[in-house]
């Protein structure tokens, strides 16, 4: 039979697309984290290209020099939060006590002085502030740092503060109420690995929660072969750079050197995120915070053991898909 020109154009351009979902259904050695991210000067960003492109998109996007725009970028230093509110008693993370739970509460109080001082020398630490309201607590803040016209809206106030010292990391996590967040990292670098929602359960997904057994900084793709199949982002804010993290996508901070990050909030548009930011932020953080106080270890076990398997269910599934795909090929 004979195959006209455009025929085999057709024919040609679905064995190789059949081929490419071929090979992104493979699975590598190591994660792959060499998607590129966009990259955009801040001040030529808009509210209608920023809604259109990136909130209805989800699509992640770095603004470049974003704190410049606002008296923040240079008033915003550790001196400067010193002389302020040196003297106000601040809730601390400490890295090195495990949790078991979402939205945990500080493992100690200290003087903010006391903390900038941890923070600011050139040494690891596993202290950490974790979404500290400043602006509420100190509303002169709030004409430094101004709602972004790009992110106003009904959560447009509602802004949370992050600080960390030298090589601290944040585990890996998506925000549990379902938000986009546009966090503006003000002081020090912070390489921050980011990826879609799509990965949920090879990323290995905690049950009743929003973060994941692993730890991207030591993968063990030995006890979590699914990590092989997940594809995402590696970067490092300079300071005064804005990353745009669309609802639910999963991150991990570091924090290169001591520095601090303020968030601004945009309510999720899809009811499925909705839905789901409600039922994280009421009924499931309840649920699993009581199963937690009643079975403790047990109860971590469990949920464990659910994330195992829901990873093992997606692998099975992308290998019969991949097997189907190559045998069409
Ligand atoms: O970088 C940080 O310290 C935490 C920021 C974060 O994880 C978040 O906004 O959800």
């Amino acid at each position: 039979m004979l195959v006209s020109g455009f025929q085999s154009i057709a024919i040609f351009n679905k064995l190789s697309k059949d081929v490419l979902n071929y090979y992104i259904l493979i699975k590598r050695d190591a994660m792959d984290l060499t998607l590129p991210i966009d990259e955009i000067d801040a001040g030529t960003m808009n509210r209608a290209k920023f809604r259109r492109v990136y909130l209805s998109g989800k699509k992640p996007v770095i603004l470049k020099g974003f704190a410049k725009l606002y008296p923040a970028g240079e008033k915003w230093t550790f001196d400067y939060f010193n002389r302020l509110m040196g003297d106000h008693i601040v809730g601390v993370m400490d890295n090195s006590r495990k949790k078991n739970t979402a939205y945990t509460r500080p493992d100690l109080m200290m003087k903010f002085s006391e903390f900038l001082d941890i923070i600011r020398r050139d040494e690891e630490t596993s202290y950490r502030i974790f979404g500290f309201n400043m602006l509420r607590e100190f509303p002169v803040l709030r004409k430094d740092f101004p709602t972004p016209e790009i992110v106003r809206g009904i959560l447009g106030n509602l802004t949370l503060t992050f600080f960390g010292g030298k090589n601290t990391t944040v585990r890996f996590h998506y925000d549990i109420d379902c938000s986009g967040v546009l966090m503006t990292q003000v002081t020090g670098r912070k390489r921050v690995i980011l990826i879609s929602p799509e990965y949920d359960n090879l990323l290995y997904k905690v049950p009743f929660a929003s973060f994941s057994l692993v730890d991207p900084d030591k993968p063990d793709y030995d006890r979590f072969p699914g990590l092989k199949f997940v594809k995402g982002y590696d970067f490092t804010l300079q300071p005064g750079d804005a990353l745009y993290m669309p609802n639910r996508y999963w991150h991990f901070n570091t924090y290169l050197e001591g520095g601090m990050a303020i968030s601004y909030r945009v309510l999720a548009s899809r009811a499925g995120d909705l839905y789901n930011g409600f039922m994280n932020t009421t009924i499931r953080l309840l649920f699993d915070k009581s199963m937690d106080a009643l079975v403790g270890e047990k109860w971590m076990k469990r949920k464990r053991a659910i994330a195992m398997r829901n990873a093992d269910e997606a692998i099975n599934r992308l290998e019969a898909k991949g097997k189907r795909q190559k045998a069409k090929i």
